[in-house]
């Protein structure tokens, strides 16, 4: 097991926000973890929010690509994600978005998988 902080930045145009259940799941060069909910029980993922989550998940090694997304869940479910940043014992990893996940908006995908900067 490895303890992870993971940062999640919700973008602050219109409608940003959401409320949908929103999950992730870690690749690295030694396994992956996930899905996992990202839930600390306050209303996360809402417009201009900067979101923080511990979680102590199996330890994939060198973190190389995250997959996140929703489930469209709730009003005006459309989210638009900055970046999440990710802090493993080892190191600070920025994995960037910009873009919508909404099933209204782009190429309609709810999901996105990242690679690492
Ligand atoms: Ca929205
Ligand atoms: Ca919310």
């Amino acid at each position: 097991m490895a303890r992870y902080e993971i940062i999640v930045e919700t973008g602050n145009i219109e409608n940003s926000g959401t409320d949908a259940d929103v999950s992730i799941t870690l690749y690295g060069d030694a396994g992956s973890a996930g899905p996992v909910k990202l839930d600390d029980g306050r209303d996360n993922f809402e417009n201009g929010a900067i979101d923080h989550f511990v979680l102590d998940l199996p330890a994939v090694g060198r973190l190389e690509t995250i997959r996140i997304g929703h489930d469209n869940s709730g009003d005006k479910a459309g989210w638009f994600l900055n970046r999440v940043l990710i802090t493993d014992p080892n190191e600070t990893v920025e994995f960037a978005a910009y873009r919508w996940l909404a099933t209204d908006e782009n190429d309609g995908k709810t999901e996105v998988r990242l690679a690492r900067r």
